[in-house]
């Protein structure tokens, strides 16, 4: 048997010597650096004891050597479990407490940061820096080349990514070699990449978007990326003139449009300019297109599903919405148990190759959101019309976007329930001209208690990464409550909205 994920990555893969990285720095990595180096981290996994099926955690900066790791565990059979670089020690020990990896890779100035994790199973400490340091990188130096990938059928698992989802903590969603090589070989096809393509990649590469939509993507058709280690709009401006693809969330557009150098003439040798994980604005779309020429190309996905849908790449792009579902993906749209028609709003749910295999120790989560049918239910509510073009228009999930990353309110609001002098809270999304929503906190104080706004923020610094701290922290006498006890965040949003 094969390794699935890497025999297609190799069949898509040009001659060795031609660019696949290229940094900011001017650094290039080609395909057969990658492949190589991919092989020693794969040797240097095996020689420190993982075994196919273990889970490989990391939580690195962004570098062509995060990419090595992550094709050096689909190599070793590993699942690999890329972790938000802002995730503080304390959600750190969630994520490692669940998904027990044999190994946990840090950047070496968290070494200290993650000492004694895992207590009940500590995984193995590894260190893999932005500048190509660390222990890792120092075992893969010397290690053995040549390692013969380990054979993976096409529902093994290759990575858990953590969503937020809809209810309770941070789940893992198991996702398959097939899972990632069938929506790359879709999404290769449908955006029509080939070998002479560059992307412009300043997304981070612990999430869906910046791993699997860019990186697989990219791999699939042999094709090149210029990295940018965070968006940075001045310098994704000046790399326009050398390459032909954009990937982003909305916030990127948004703030590109505030640079002069944003012109037709910059953007003249593009082809493609996509955008997805959040709603795009039709304001922002048609701005965009003014200025450059280029109608933006929205898609829509999931962590548990990669992508579902897509304007097309030669057609009509309709701004406002996602598009059409992309070949093999089936998407419905369901109310009362009913099948709707064009028109309806109902609750969008998936079926296809690129639905995840479920939620990792978690059979009953995964059971409640599959309908008997198979179908995935996603917690987004949608409409299409005739032409088949679906909308997003709002979620029956209780989760707030910002700027592309997703924050559970519930995950918030227990944390600032327990501070001292706080009775209780909600946390809300309040619109943002910059990150598409803001997180705020409504909070009631605790009879007498004089806990503010700095005492909150100081204490959740501690606890949460900093895109789910609240950028506003509000007080109220009350929560205000319909007649089932639950809390009216639309009053809430409606109150201190704009
Ligand atoms: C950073 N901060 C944020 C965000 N990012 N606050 C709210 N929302 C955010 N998204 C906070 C930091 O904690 C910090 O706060 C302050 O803002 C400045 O941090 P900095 O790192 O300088 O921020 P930035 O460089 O301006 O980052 C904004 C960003 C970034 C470029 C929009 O968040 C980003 O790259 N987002 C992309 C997320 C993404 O890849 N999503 C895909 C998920 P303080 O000063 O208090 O410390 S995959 C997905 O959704 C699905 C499957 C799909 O369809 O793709
Ligand atoms: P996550 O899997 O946690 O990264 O986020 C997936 C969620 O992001 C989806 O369920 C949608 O609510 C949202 N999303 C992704 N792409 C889009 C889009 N183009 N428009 C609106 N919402 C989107």
């Amino acid at each position: 048997m094969i390794n699935h994920l890497m025999a297609e990555i190799r069949a898509g893969m040009p001659a060795p010597e031609r660019r696949l990285i290229e940094t900011s720095d001017g650094r290039v990595i080609s395909y057969g650096d990658m492949l190589g180096l991919a092989a020693r981290m794969a040797r240097s996994l095996a020689d420190l004891g993982v075994e196919p099926g273990d889970r490989v955690a990391a939580q690195v900066e962004k570098s062509p050597e995060v990419v090595a790791l992550y094709l050096g565990c689909v190599m070793a059979g590993a699942v690999y479990l890329p972790l938000n670089t802002a995730y503080t020690r304390a959600e750190l020990d969630y994520f490692v407490g669940d998904a027990a990896p044999r190994l946990l890779v840090v950047d070496p100035g968290r070494r200290e940061t993650v000492a004694g994790i895992g207590a009940s199973a500590p995984p193995t400490i590894e260190t893999l820096g932005a500048a190509g340091d660390g222990t890792l990188m120092d075992k893969a130096g010397v290690a053995a080349p040549g390692f013969v990938p380990v054979a993976r059928g096409p529902d093994d698992l290759a990575a858990i990514l953590y969503t937020s989802g809809t209810t309770g903590r941070s789940k893992g969603a198991m996702l398959s070699h097939e899972n990632l090589a069938s929506n790359a070989r879709t999404l290769k096809d449908v955006w029509g990449f080939s070998g002479d393509d560059v992307l412009i990649h300043a997304l981070p590469i612990f999430h869906t978007h910046g791993l699997f939509v860019a990186t697989n993507t990219i791999l699939f058709a042999g094709a090149a990326m210029l990295f940018v280690r965070r968006f940075d709009p001045a310098e994704v401006v000046g790399l326009l003139r050398r390459a032909t693809v954009l990937m982003g969330v909305p916030t990127f557009y948004t703030r590109l449009l505030q640079q002069d150098g944003l012109t037709r003439e910059a953007a003249a040798g593009m082809r493609l300019v996509i955008s997805g994980s959040a709603p795009l604005l039709a304001e922002t779309h048609a701005e965009f297109e003014a200025r450059t020429g280029h109608a933006i190309l929205e898609r829509y996905g999931m962590t548990e599903t990669n992508m579902n849908t897509s304007n097309p790449y030669a057609g009509r792009r309709v701004a406002g919405t996602v598009g059409l579902p992309l070949p093999g993906v089936e998407v419905r749209l369901t109310a009362e148990g009913r099948v709707l028609p064009p028109g309806g709003i109902g609750m969008v749910e998936i079926r296809g190759p690129n639905v995840f295999k479920g939620y990792w120790r978690n059979p009953e989560k995964t059971r409640a959101e599959f309908t008997a049918d198979g179908f995935f239910v996603s917690g987004d509510l949608g409409t299409y019309d005739e032409a088949g073009y679906l909308t997003i228009v709002g979620r029956g999930k209780d989760i707030v976007i910002t700027g592309g990353y997703n924050v559970y309110p519930k995950e918030v609001e227990s944390e600032i329930d327990a501070l001292d002098g706080v009775l209780e809270s909600a946390v809300i999304g309040l619109p943002d001209t910059d990150l598409g929503e803001a997180v705020a906190a409504v909070v009631v104080r605790e009879p007498g208690a004089a806990i503010d706004d700095a005492a909150i923020a100081a204490a959740l610094k501690e606890r949460l990464a900093g895109y789910k701290r609240p950028k506003r922290i509000l007080f109220v006498d009350e929560l205000p409550r319909n007649t089932m006890g639950k809390v009216q965040k639309a009053t809430l949003r409606q109150r201190f909205g704009p």
